[in-house]
């Protein structure tokens, strides 16, 4: 089974509870991240507790390990069941992230290749199957890799073995949703879904994968 994760980038804390609500039966994680969390702050996580779903914190932490720290512990105080980080900062600022998420029995994964056109301005040559080996060595529980270039995922897929591959770029970034899936462990989708007329049909629709 493939997951459907909702990345939840509506910067407003009712209509953003309404889409999470409505598309509940249908996804199988949250994602939040800045364009949320910095209208609503973080006691976004008490509402969005109702449906039960796994809450994922995108901060894309990349700073020195003890603020790396001290935000991820900000994060699972908070009630994020999992955190997403960079990986180019360093094993040292990587493990701070992955350390922190396991002592609060959670996740966290490493962004080891982004999806827009400007990631391969510096995600090459090697960079992104780098960062994906430490997050193996780091013991992170998967990485971030991009659904508009699923040989890059297949790649990286070689590097990380069994871990988990979350892919966003389905969709609005042009990412096509059936190549990707047989990829990896969980689709990301956000505009596709919240941009919707109707967020719950267009959830509905995309989770064929997790069948
Ligand atoms: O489907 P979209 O394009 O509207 O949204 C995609 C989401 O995935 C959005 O929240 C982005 O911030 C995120 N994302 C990318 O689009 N590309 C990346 O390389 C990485 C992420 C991400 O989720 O990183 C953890």
């Amino acid at each position: 089974m493939t997951e459907l994760i909702l990345a939840l980038d509506v910067p407003d804390r009712k209509r953003a509870l309404k889409i999470a609500e409505s598309c509940a039966p249908f996804i199988d994680a949250i994602k939040v991240g800045y364009p949320l969390v910095l209208s609503t702050g973080l006691s976004i996580t008490e509402d969005l507790a109702g449906p039960g779903l796994p809450l994922i914190a995108d901060f894309k932490i990349a700073d020195i390990p003890n603020t790396n720290r001290l935000i991820c512990e900000a994060v699972f105080s908070a009630g994020f069941d999992a955190v997403i980080a960079h990986g180019f900062v360093g094993s040292d600022a990587a493990r701070a992230c992955i350390e922190v998420a396991h002592s609060h029995s959670g996740s966290a994964y490493i962004v080891a290749e982004m999806s827009h056109p400007g990631a391969t301005e510096f995600f090459h040559d090697g960079v992104a199957e780098r960062i994906a080996k430490l997050a193996v060595a780091c013991r992170a529980d998967g990485i971030i890799a991009p659904a508009t270039r699923p040989e890059r995922v297949v790649r990286l897929r070689q590097i990380v073995g069994e871990k988990a591959i979350y892919s966003p770029g389905v969709g609005a970034q042009g990412g096509d949703l059936d190549t990707i899936a047989g990829l990896v462990d969980g689709v990301i989708v956000g505009r596709s879904i919240y941009a919707a007329d109707d967020p719950a049909a267009a959830a509905e629709r995309l989770s064929c994968i997790r069948r």
